[in-house]
């Protein structure tokens, strides 16, 4: 059966959400970026006239564009966006993957008897869109996600492209070879030496060809050049657990050393407990001895937390209690038990005000800073 696949991705989205925000930025080019790396994020229609683009260094884009006016990331702002954006896609069909911020692909296929038409179901969430969010997007319908992905960007900004399945193969006759994902501008070149330039190039070459020059790549090259593509749309599914563990270069008996190790995973499992914006209520300890044996100990709390300081302590007394006498190869730390949304606010789970602000500055800080330049205090005391 011929599958109708929908892409989903938004104009310019950092910048233009900060214009929808700030009606002093409309029409004007707007550049987002700066924070350690230095560099743009992305920019506005207004500001890409004048050749300033995503990952380009700031003090390149101020000469290019001297009238510029950057402004601070506030990815905060764009996940919640994002999620306006994802909700109305959810609405057209369960089927939706995420695959970046501003980014979807949903799987409308036998959706017209309930939406009507592929169009006039691309129009209604296009303008549901910009009703909910007063951002425009650009949208893509095509028989497979690759060709998809292609359509969406065909015509930009709040373009809509739909190729039906009998115009695959005209599409592809004229499409260059670079717009086919996956082909970067170094295969790009090597295929110009080949003399292919258009996707259909590809096919005057068989499949052995291809193979014989670049393995699976060839292989998937030459599926794209005929128009197949058959990955699904795989929606995302929700992390059952968050962990973090690790093999000692040597085996290790110091109960100090392997406190503080658990701390950092401790960090490392908090931040991105909190980076999904979950909670949880079950502790893992995981423990691999010298011998290659292994257990796991756990404990639920009453009450869901994603302080890091309460996932330490739990998974701390679970090795103390452990009493261990063997030497350790391996420890980890992890939490499962989780759900979404806000923490209620009691003390069951002993995560205290102060745990949340001391993780929130620290979270703040090493996205800002680079990973490992920032540790508990602990971590930093001797044995
Ligand atoms: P894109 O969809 O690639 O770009 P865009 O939405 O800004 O513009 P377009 O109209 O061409 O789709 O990326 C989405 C967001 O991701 C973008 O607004 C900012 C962020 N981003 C970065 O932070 N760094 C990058 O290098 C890129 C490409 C994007
Ligand atoms: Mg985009």
């Amino acid at each position: 059966m011929t599958r109708k696949i929908l892409h989903l991705d938004m104009d310019a989205f950092f910048a233009s959400v900060e214009q929808a925000d700030n009606p002093e930025l409309r029409g004007k080019p707007v550049m987002v970026g700066g924070g350690a790396r230095g560099v743009v994020s992305t920019a506005s229609y207004e500001a890409r006239r004048f050749g300033v683009h995503s990952a380009m260094p700031i003090f390149q884009a101020k000469k290019l564009c001297p009238q510029g006016i950057l402004v601070p990331v506030r990815m905060k702002r764009y996940r919640e966006v994002s999620g306006m954006v994802m909700e109305i896609l959810h609405g057209v069909s369960p089927l939706v993957e995420k695959v970046s911020i501003d980014e979807a692909f949903v799987d409308i296929t036998g959706t017209e008897r309930l939406h009507g038409p592929a169009r006039e179901l691309a129009a209604a969430v296009k303008s549901a869109v910009k009703k909910t969010t007063s951002l425009t997007c650009s949208v893509g319908i095509a028989p497979n996600k690759y060709l998809a992905k292609i359509a969406s960007d065909l015509k930009k900004p709040d373009g809509l492209t739909i190729i039906e399945a009998d115009m695959v193969e005209e599409f592809l006759r004229n499409l260059p070879v670079r717009k086919i994902p996956g082909v970067g501008r170094k295969t790009e070149e090597a295929l110009g030496k080949l003399g292919v330039v258009l996707a259909s190039d590809v096919l005057r070459m068989p499949l052995s060809f291809w193979i014989r020059r670049l393995g699976k790549v060839g292989a998937v090259l030459y599926d794209r050049a005929l128009g197949k593509d058959d990955s699904p749309v795989e929606p995302h599914s929700e992390p059952k657990s968050i962990s973090a563990e690790e093999t000692f270069p040597a085996d290790v008996s110091s109960t100090g050393e392997l406190e503080k190790t658990l701390l950092a995973q401790a960090e490392e499992v908090g931040r991105e407990l909190r980076g999904l914006g979950y909670t949880g209520r079950t502790v893992t300890l995981k423990i691999k001895f010298s011998d290659f044996k292994s257990l796991t100990r756990s404990r639920t709390l009453p009450e869901p937390f994603d302080a890091t300081q309460v996932l330490f302590d739990v998974g701390r007394q679970l090795l103390l209690d452990l009493k261990l006498a063997r030497r350790v190869r391996l420890i980890g730390i992890g939490i499962s038990n989780l759900s979404k949304g806000p923490r209620q606010m009691t003390m069951a789970s002993g995560q205290s005000g102060r745990d949340e602000r001391l993780d929130r500055a620290l979270d703040h800080l090493r996205s800002r800073f680079c990973d490992g330049i920032l540790v508990r205090g602990r971590m930093l005391e001797p044995d």
